[in-house]
């Protein structure tokens, strides 16, 4: 069976406020052990195929043509492995169906799943605008049971998620860019994107979540999203030379054909979605083999990418 019956499966689950916050506790608990395990930054291991999805938000046509690609089995078997680069939730028609789909593909899947946090979950760091998330569910659930459903997601799910996945000498995954501040000062990968392992410095993560690629030879620009900074060139060469990676992927921009490179081929943007309030006529996601020992020539050739349309 492929994986898009999982969207088929979640309606049982809002349908019932009383189901979905059993249901909350438990993606909770097997994102708090997965933290504890990994912390921010998932190790990834190589000789898998990886498909990385770009933001979504609240889109689950769309998320449904990503999954109909994909068997239960080939998941299950551990060859292939789902990254989503965050922005499940705000903007889109059907933002808890999106979210819930995920989390529970995330529980019978629990190490093949990986989903990464975007800037519209971390609304604890900052809060994203627009953000209609909590409205849809007090529109759903009325005022009091939704609002007790939005904070429960925020605390068992948003706060939870993860900032990055890494797999040495092939790529980083994160949903904005590059932070700025830590540039050239953090010896390791983690304090480079965290600040300090044991500490997390928020503005840092402000960065990881919100940040955007220029093409200049400048360090850092501030940017006009009014949080995190855009980041040039110099940043994408120190990092994939410093922490050995030749690709940096992520999500956040919407993109005339759903991806976009920067920094010479070395920054993948992805936007997985199409339709208001976006123009964007394509949505795509990456597939990267990587045992395939060429598979970086093909993402530069473009070969690497899948396509989602309006008629697909
Ligand atoms: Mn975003």
């Amino acid at each position: 069976m492929d994986l898009s019956s999982y969207v088929d499966r979640v309606s049982r689950i809002v349908s019932d406020p009383a189901v979905l916050r059993s249901r909350l506790e438990e993606y909770g608990n097997i994102l708090e052990n997965l933290l504890k395990k990994y912390s921010e930054v998932v190790p990834l291991s190589d000789k898998v195929t990886y498909i990385f999805v770009g933001d979504l938000h609240g889109n689950i046509d769309d998320l449904k043509k990503v999954l109909r690609h994909f068997s239960e089995d080939r998941l299950r078997s551990g060859d292939l492995k789902l990254v989503f680069l965050g922005d499940y939730v705000d903007r889109g028609n059907n933002q808890l169906e999106v979210l819930i789909t995920l989390l529970e593909l995330k529980v019978e899947y629990t190490e093949s799943v990986i989903l990464l946090k975007g800037n519209h979950e971390g609304v604890d760091v900052v809060e994203p605008s627009p953000h209609d998330f909590p409205e849809e569910l007090i529109s759903r659930y009325l005022i009091s049971e939704g609002l007790r459903i939005y904070e429960a997601i925020v605390d068992k799910v948003f706060k939870k998620l993860p900032l990055a996945a890494y797999l040495r000498d092939h790529f980083l995954a994160l949903h904005g860019g590059l932070p700025t501040a830590t540039f050239r000062k953090a010896q390791d990968l983690k304090s480079y994107l965290l600040g300090s392992q044991f500490k997390p410095l928020r503005d840092i993560i402000v960065e990881v979540l919100w940040n955007d690629p220029i093409e200049s030879n400048d360090e850092a620009y501030p940017s006009p999203r009014g949080a995190g900074m855009l980041f040039g060139r110099p940043i994408t060469e120190w990092v994939t030379k410093t922490f050995n990676v030749k690709l940096i992927v992520r999500g956040h921009e919407p993109c005339a054909r759903g991806y976009k490179f920067n920094h010479g081929n070395r920054v993948i943007t992805l936007f997985s979605r199409i339709g208001p309030p976006y123009y964007n006529s394509t949505g795509a996601f990456l597939e990267i083999d990587t045992t395939e020992e060429n598979w970086y020539r093909f993402v530069r050739s473009a070969q690497s990418f899948r396509f989602i349309r309006p008629d697909t």
